[in-house]
């Protein structure tokens, strides 16, 4: 059988050693299990990951990535990880002091699901270590996969926490193992089995209480206002949510027009409609600084914010320039602007030099409505973690539909018609109640739906009601 020889081999390898020794918790034990050696014998390391692999199967786990708790089962999940094209996460056992400071390496989102990998459990407190780091980032954890189970109250510990653990090798097996083979003599088996059963590290009486787990499924859906109330909000994010409640209203008017004249003409009849008014500078024919005041005037007499959809993607030094200089000074005038990823970080730290100081905000691009894009994937997820790293300026995301729980983000959706469909040049569209109830978003843009329209006002007004109606439905006010 594949346990017994894995078992064997790990007392060839001395990583199962009999004697006295003292256990980190001071304790003397007569039983050492020590996996470190593993990595000095890299077929049985290879073995070892593929039994726990099975077990995973066997079980059929589910979940979004895996920890291996540090150190030892490290190299295990990375094999494992590696092997079987499994996203992990490295969990620092020591934030660091420059950088980033992330206790947890590796993209996620709040809400993923880890599976945690151990080599040997005792108490079960490394396990719990692990995964309360991993909670505080907004993981959920659920099942723990150890190797060695030494049967002294971990398994009954994690439970009482909320976690599974499934142990691949028990020390009964492995005690009946070496016995059988000879590698121990009975006196010894009956020692250990001995110190096992009057060292047991739970006792259910002690009454732990259990630690605190993001609430992330039974979470309620947070309302536009409350999430404007959110300690650790941008300014500017809570007063777009507070319009949005203000006005009843979550559409954004992508006014995508030609003439300045007509540009401001929409925002004056629609601004009631809006929440969000969204430009493309340069498209104007006729961009003067005049417009832009104008705009600036009845973005406050109609309560709306600017967003000017220049999708900067260029080096954080040139998108300075962009952002504060040249013809449009868009930093001067439009509260939000968007910006790609693909130059890294450096582009919203550009932006952020000149735009934080005046109020304004970021949305970063994390998905796009058009075919083929190539903003998917693990592009989106390494959007996210540039925006969380960055929350002091970013705000929000244009996407197709929620890309993370955290409340304090806004999620913003382009490619919006009353019916699905799309152009001839690749836009795709989604139905209001579409990309706010089941998708999760929390803004429509809409541009040609509206402007197309024989009655602008009438339009804005029926997708204002949509997307109001999907996020009523949300939050499971239907009807209202
Ligand atoms: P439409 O007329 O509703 O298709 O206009 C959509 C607007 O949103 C238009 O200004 C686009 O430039 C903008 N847009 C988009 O459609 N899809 C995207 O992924 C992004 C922006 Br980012």
């Amino acid at each position: 059988m594949e346990i017994d020889s894995i078992i064997l081999k790990l007392h060839d390898v001395n990583a199962v050693k009999f004697g006295d020794y003292k256990l980190k918790s001071g304790m003397m034990t007569p039983i050492y299990i020590d996996l470190r050696v593993l990595v000095s014998y890299p077929a049985l390391m290879n073995q070892v990951s593929s039994l726990i692999y099975q077990r995973v199967q066997q079980e059929k786990l589910q979940f979004d990535s895996v920890c291996g708790v540090p150190y030892t089962a490290l190299p295990l999940a990375t094999i494992i990880c590696s092997r079987n094209e499994l996203p992990m996460l490295i969990r620092r056992k020591e934030a660091k002091d420059y950088g980033t400071k992330r206790l947890v390496e590796g993209s996620f989102r709040e809400g993923d699901l880890c599976l945690i990998i151990e080599d040997t459990v005792t108490s079960g407190s490394s396990i719990l270590e692990t995964a309360e780091v991993l909670y505080k980032e907004g993981l959920k954890v659920t099942d723990a996969i150890v190797l060695m189970d030494r049967q002294q109250g971990g398994l009954e510990m994690l439970r009482s926490q909320g976690i599974k653990l499934h142990p691949i090798i028990s020390m009964s097996k492995l005690l009946q193992v070496l016995l059988d083979a000879k590698r121990i003599d009975a006196q010894t088996e009956q020692k250990v089995r001995k110190f096992i059963r009057y060292n047991n590290t739970f006792s259910p009486k002690e009454d732990v209480p259990p630690i605190k787990k993001p609430c992330v499924d039974t979470k309620l859906e947070l309302s536009y206002a409350d999430r404007a109330k959110l300690p650790n909000i941008h300014a500017l994010a809570s007063k777009l949510l507070q319009i949005m409640e203000e006005k009843r209203s979550n559409l954004c008017l992508s006014a995508d027009v030609t003439s300045s004249e007509e540009l401001l003409q929409l925002a004056d009849s629609l601004g009631p409609k809006i929440c969000l008014l969204k430009t493309h500078v340069d498209i104007l024919r006729d961009y003067t600084v005049t417009f832009s005041q104008k705009l600036q005037a009845l973005a406050e007499k109609h309560n709306f914010l600017i967003f000017e959809d220049r999708k900067f993607a260029d080096i954080g030094n040139t998108v300075t320039h962009q952002y504060q200089g040249g013809l449009y000074q868009i930093s001067s005038w439009s509260h939000i602007v968007n910006a790609h990823a693909v130059p890294g970080p450096g582009v919203v730290k550009g932006l952020s030099a000149i735009g934080k100081d005046l109020g304004r905000g970021c949305l970063l691009i994390a998905q796009m409505s058009s075919q083929g894009s190539l903003a998917t994937g693990d592009y989106t997820k390494a959007v996210l973690k540039m925006a969380e790293e960055q929350s002091d300026f970013v705000i929000g995301f244009i996407c197709g539909s929620k890309i993370t729980k955290r409340p304090e983000f806004i999620h913003m959706t382009p490619g919006v018609q009353m019916q699905a469909g799309g152009d001839v040049l690749g836009q795709q569209y989604t139905t209001p109640e579409e990309v706010i109830y089941n998708k999760g978003s929390d803004v429509i843009i809409v541009g040609r739906g509206v402007l197309g329209a024989p009655d602008r006002l009438k339009a804005a007004e029926s997708y204002r009601k949509s997307g109001w109606d999907a996020y009523l439905k949300r939050l499971g006010q239907g009807g209202q």
